[in-house]
């Protein structure tokens, strides 16, 4: 017996990286679907169909169980730890890091040294959290959901714990990367009960990634 599946892709920038991905494994949808507003997109395969939801929100849906599928950064499903879903594998693309940010001029070591509290603006509240806890490193944390170099330039924080692609956010802002606490690619994701009653579906699936990708 056939089972439908739904495919959570994220939004913005990494989809067409997400895109030719998909292709590449035999699954097309209409291109004039993304110059439309269209959130739920039919494929070349009656059985499989795409959502496109937020890159923060993709792990939930499949968590939820209303995506069986997902592709999301490590970032993401980092920051989310839900009980929900099995992470499948790495599909090694849409890669940056996750990094401590500060202007160019802040002395890090120093402040850390010197006993006063450092000020950490991020989205990744909890991997932040973690991090400076496993450091011994005590903080004060804000929470931003996006534009987040801005924050140390105008005085909000001391640093940010934010992605870095090409380091030119950085350059044009006069901020440099302190350290590097996460390398980021986009990873495929499965709600667990998807993988308990639709594994013939999905098995099929996963042969013709493992075979196409070089995973
Ligand atoms: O942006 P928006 O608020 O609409 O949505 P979003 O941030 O939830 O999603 P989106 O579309 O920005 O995609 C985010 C996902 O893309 C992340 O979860 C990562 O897995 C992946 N990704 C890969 C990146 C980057 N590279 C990246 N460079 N996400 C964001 N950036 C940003 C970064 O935050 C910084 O502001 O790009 C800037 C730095 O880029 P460089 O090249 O100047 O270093
Ligand atoms: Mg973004």
């Amino acid at each position: 017996m056939i089972h439908k599946l739904v495919i959570a892709l994220s939004k913005g920038r990494i989809l067409k990286e997400t895109i030719l991905l998909l292709n590449s494994i035999g699954i097309f949808f209409k291109k004039k679907y993304l110059l439309s507003r269209k959130l739920i997109l039919k494929t070349n395969n009656s059985n499989i169909k795409i959502i496109l939801v937020r890159a923060f929100d993709v792990p939930i849906y499949v968590n939820y169980g209303v995506a069986d599928l997902g592709i999301v950064g490590r970032d993401v499903l980092f920051e989310h730890n839900l009980k929900n879903l099995y992470h499948l594998t790495d599909l090694k693309i849409s890669k940056c890091r996750l990094s401590i940010i500060s202007k160019s001029n802040f002395d890090y070591l120093k402040f850390i040294n010197s006993g006063l509290k450092l000020c950490v603006a991020t989205k990744y509240i909890n991997i932040t959290r973690k991090y400076f806890l496993s450091k011994n490193i005590n903080i004060n944390l804000i929470k931003l959901s996006g534009s987040l170099e801005l924050s140390p330039l105008i005085g909000l924080s001391n640093i940010i714990v934010d992605l870095i692609d090409t380091g030119l956010t950085l350059k044009e802002n006069n901020l440099i990367e302190i350290k590097c606490i996460l390398k980021v690619s986009s990873q495929l994701i499965i709600n667990k009960s998807s993988l308990k009653f639709k594994n013939n579906f999905l098995q099929s699936i996963f042969k013709i990634f493992k075979k196409n990708i070089n995973l």
